[in-house]
């Protein structure tokens, strides 16, 4: 039985199935990831990308941050792809307790994903870090240099940059969902940005699936391996 097979099989027979995944999920809807050969950090800039959006750059530097960020970080008119809209309509059929992702583009919600755990939140929510006010994207996206609040205080991404914890009840239940799955699919992620990586070690099933065009540090830990694109293979699971 093909890889292919045996997941589809899967799929079928589960009832909880919880999906982990990174920016390989939205490439395929236009989105650069950040370690493909071609993705950001393959490109040059003038500072490593994780130094740029890191915490205390963003507090010493919010012009070049606020460039780099809008150039390259906020992806704005994007449409959800195939694998974005599979995981919604099992939600909906009730065979999906839950997306965990890394991503910040809201692709999943706008699919129709109903439970969708953001551990590094969003680009399409921003506050005022002096009086909390909300800003929607577009707001970030068409200021001249760093967005201001009409109070004058520095607006931020609610995105969470290196140095920043992540919000403790995202991971809380991220973590519940993850350890009562019964079949953990694990995609398009590199599975090198901790501590989200991490989670995945709360599975406590036999279904451990992770699919990934490149190979990732948890290849062996996994139930079963397909290196493949996305696209490819929700195409054919979207046919169950
Ligand atoms: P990453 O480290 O860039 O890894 C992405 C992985 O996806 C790579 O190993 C690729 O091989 C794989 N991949 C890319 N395209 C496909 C595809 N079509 N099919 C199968 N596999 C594919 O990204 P991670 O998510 O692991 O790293 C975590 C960072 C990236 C998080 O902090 C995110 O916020 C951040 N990020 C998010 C977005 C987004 O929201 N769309 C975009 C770029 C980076």
């Amino acid at each position: 039985m093909s890889n292919l097979e045996t997941l589809s099989n899967w799929v079928t027979e589960s009832k909880n199935i919880v999906f982990f995944g990174g920016a390989g999920v939205s490439t395929e809807s236009g989105i650069k990831d950040f370690r493909s050969v071609d993705g950001l950090y393959n490109q040059k800039f003038e500072y490593p990308p994780e130094t740029i959006i890191s915490h205390s750059f963003f507090l010493r530097n919010q012009s070049y941050f606020y460039r780099f960020y809008r150039e390259k970080m906020l992806p704005l008119g994007h449409e959800p792809n195939i694998t974005h809209k599979v995981l919604a309509k099992w939600e909906a059929e009730g065979k999906l307790s839950a997306v965990v992702t890394q991503n910040i583009d809201g692709l999943h919600q706008k699919a129709g994903s109903k439970r969708v755990y953001e551990l590094h939140g969003s680009v399409l929510r921003n506050y005022c870090m002096d009086c909390g006010k909300f800003y929607p994207a577009e707001y970030v996206k068409n200021a001249d240099d760093v967005p201001r609040c009409t109070c004058g205080g520095v607006i931020k991404p609610d995105v969470v940059l290196y140095e920043e914890s992540l919000n403790e009840s995202v991971v809380r239940k991220s973590v519940e969902a993850i350890a009562n799955a019964d079949m953990l699919i694990v995609a398009g992620t590199s599975l090198t940005v901790y501590p989200a990586a991490w989670l995945i070690r709360y599975y406590q099933g036999n279904r451990l699936v992770l699919i990934n065009r490149d190979a990732t540090p948890f290849d062996g830990d996994a139930d079963l391996v397909l290196h493949q694109s996305l696209g490819e293979v929700f195409s054919h699971l979207s046919k169950l």
